[in-house]
């Protein structure tokens, strides 16, 4: 395998990771790295069409185990025909979310149990885990407020239309997953300029990774 990493971008509703995404591809292009862009759910054929089976759902969304199994799912054939590849070839792969979102959305603030996750994670993600994660971190109130501008008029789907405790849930939860992985998640104040919040990015991802690339071509 070549010097490729898995970087992941967590954080609720709003909070600006594919505005981020799009910065941080700008300057590892910058820095001669080729990356890929890939989200979930989705970021390959099928798991697009998976994808718009849970989002459509709206407001009757699945039951909790069908929806765990179904972002599985798309995962697993998300993990085969996008980021294992790219990894294998060297690349750096971008996901706009991850496992970690099952974990907090469908585990943490939802029904599944942690250790049917933890089964679910180790057959389909195994060790295809992400080197770093970066948690964006931002009031749900302010969060909210961006996602329903952008949104307009459009309909929401069943997690934005959620109530503001969920939202201010979902942040304390991902909080206590970057508190309990202190070696893979680094929390980002998302408040402030994209470009600030830019900075802030280029230097963690400089810090954790760009470093130990170096140390490994040197070495
Ligand atoms: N989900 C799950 O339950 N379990 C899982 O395993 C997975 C997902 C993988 C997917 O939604 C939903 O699926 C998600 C969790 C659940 N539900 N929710 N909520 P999605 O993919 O459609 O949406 P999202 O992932 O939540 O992303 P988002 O709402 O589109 O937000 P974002 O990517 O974090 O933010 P953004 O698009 O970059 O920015 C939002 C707006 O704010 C936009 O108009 C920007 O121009 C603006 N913005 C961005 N940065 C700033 C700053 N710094 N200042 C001011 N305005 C800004």
């Amino acid at each position: 395998m070549g010097l490729g990493h898995f970087i992941t971008l967590e954080g609720g509703e709003g909070t600006g990771k594919s505005t981020q995404i799009h910065h941080l591809l700008e300057r590892l292009a910058d820095a001669g790295i080729d990356a890929v862009r890939t989200r979930e759910p989705g970021g390959s054929k099928g798991a697009e069409r998976i994808r718009s089976l849970i989002l459509e759902a709206g407001h009757s969304r699945f039951d909790p185990l069908t929806e765990t199994l179904l972002f599985y799912a798309a995962r697993n054939d998300h993990l085969e025909h996008v980021i294992r590849p790219a990894l294998n070839a060297g690349k750096w792969v971008i996901c706009d979310r991850f496992s970690d979102s099952t974990r907090v959305y469908q585990g943490g603030i939802g029904a599944l149990q942690y250790s049917v996750l933890d089964q679910l994670d180790a057959l389909v993600v195994h060790d295809t885990q992400p080197d770093l994660t970066l948690i964006l971190d931002l009031p749900a109130e302010i969060g909210l407020a961006r996602a329903n501008a952008r949104r307009g008029n459009s309909a929401a789907d069943g997690f934005e239309a959620e109530s503001i405790d969920f939202h201010r849930a979902l942040r304390q939860a991902y909080l206590e997953l970057a508190r309990l992985n202190p070696n893979r998640c680094v929390v980002i104040d998302a408040d402030g300029s994209v470009e600030e919040i830019a900075e802030r990015i280029w230097r963690k991802v400089s810090e954790r990774l760009l470093i130990v690339n170096s140390v490994q071509s040197n070495g």
